[in-house]
C-alpha cells in the first residue's frame, strides 16, 4: 500500500514553498522520497526553508526567482533540469492576495494578483511539461481556493484569479492527460498561515464568519492541505484528472447556521 504513495526517483518543484501551505506540501512530498525544489523571492524565506528542512532531516533545493519572470522562470527550471532530469511534479502554490475593494483598487494591483496567481502556474507549467511529455508522465497540482467557487467582499482581483486557475486546470487537464499528466486542483478551505493572518488578529470578526461557514468550526493547517497534495502527486491519483479536491472542513457543502439554541 505504501508503494502507491512512494515518490522515490520523482523531483518535484513547488513554487513558493517556503512557508505555508508551500512548505507543507514540499516537506511532505520530501518525507514520501521525492528531490525537492522551491522557489521563492525572498532570500531570507530561502534560507528558513533550508533550515526547516534540516530540522527533519530532510533536503531541498532552494531558488530564487518571482514566477511572473519569464527568464527567470526558464533560467531556474534549466537549472533544475541540468541538476535533477526533469520535473516529475509541479505545485503552482505561490500566490498573494490583495483585499482591495474593487472601487478603490488600483488597476496595477488587481494586474498583480492576476499575475502571480493566475498567469505565472500556466507560465510556470508552459516552461516544463515539455519534459513531462518527453517522459510521457506528470503531475500538476495547482492551489486554488474557495474563491475559485465563492465571491467575497474586497477578493475581487483574487477570486478572478482563483477562478481562472480552476479553468486552467481544466484546460490542462484535457490538453495534457494523453501524455499520460493528471492536472488537479487542491481548494483549500480556511487555512492559518501568513496569508489569512489578518484575519486571524484578535477581535477581527472573520473568524466567527469562519467558524459557522466550516462546518469542522476550526481552521484548517497547512498540513491537511499537504496530504491531499501527496494523493493528487503519487500513483494513487494517476486516474484523477481535472478534479478540484475542495480541503475545507466542508465549507463548500454549508450554506451556514445561526448561532443559538438549536444550532439551526
Ligand atoms: P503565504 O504563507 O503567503 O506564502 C506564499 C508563498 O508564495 C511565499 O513562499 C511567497 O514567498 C511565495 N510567493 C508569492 N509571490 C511569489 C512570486 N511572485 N514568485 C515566487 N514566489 C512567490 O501563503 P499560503 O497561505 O501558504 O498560500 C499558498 C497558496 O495557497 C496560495 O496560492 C494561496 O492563494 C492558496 N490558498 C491559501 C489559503 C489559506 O487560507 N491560507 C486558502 C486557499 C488557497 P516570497 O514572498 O518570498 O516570494
Ligand atoms: C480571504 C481569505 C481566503 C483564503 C482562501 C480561502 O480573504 O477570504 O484570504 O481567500 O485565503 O483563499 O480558500
Amino acid at each position: 500500500m505504501t508503494e502507491l504513495f512512494d515518490l522515490t526517483g520523482k523531483t518535484a518543484l513547488v513554487t513558493g514553498g517556503t512557508q505555508g501551505i508551500g512548505l507543507a506540501i514540499a516537506k511532505v512530498l520530501a518525507k514520501a522520497g521525492a528531490k525537492v525544489c522551491v522557489n521563492a523571492r525572498s532570500e531570507a524565506k530561502l534560507k528558513s526553508c533550508h533550515e526547516e528542512f534540516s530540522k527533519e532531516g530532510l533536503e531541498v533545493y532552494t531558488l530564487k526567482f518571482d514566477v511572473t519572470n519569464e527568464k527567470d522562470v526558464d533560467a531556474g527550471i534549466s537549472e533544475i533540469e541540468k541538476k535533477y532530469g526533469s520535473i516529475d511534479i509541479l505545485v503552482n502554490n505561490a500566490g498573494i492576495i490583495k483585499r482591495i475593494p474593487m472601487l478603490e483598487m488600483p488597476v496595477s494591483d488587481f494586474r498583480e494578483v492576476i499575475d502571480i496567481d493566475l498567469i505565472a502556474p500556466f507560465l510556470v507549467s508552459k516552461r516544463l511539461v515539455p519534459g513531462m511529455i518527453r517522459k510521457q508522465s506528470g503531475k500538476i497540482i495547482n492551489i486554488c481556493s474557495m474563491m475559485s467557487e465563492y465571491g467575497r467582499r474586497s477578493v475581487a482581483a483574487y477570486a478572478s484569479a482563483k477562478g481562472g486557475l480552476k479553468m486552467l486546470t481544466r484546460n490542462m487537464c484535457v490538453e495534457w492527460a494523453k501524455y499520460n499528466i493528471q492536472v488537479n486542483g487542491i481548494g483549500p478551505g480556511y487555512i492559518a498561515t501568513e496569508l489569512t493572518g489578518p484575519l486571524r488578529e484578535k477581535g477581527n470578526p472573520f473568524n466567527d464568519l469562519v467558524m459557522s461557514r466550516t462546518p469542522a468550526g476550526k481552521w484548517g493547517t497547512p498540513d491537511d492541505v499537504a496530504n491531499a497534495a501527496l494523493f493528487l502527486a503519487s500513483k494513487a491519483s494517476d486516474f484523477v484528472n481535472g478534479h478540484i479536491l475542495y480541503v475545507d472542513g466542508g465549507i463548500l457543502a454549508n450554506f451556514g447556521y445561526v448561532k443559538g439554541e438549536n444550532d439551526l
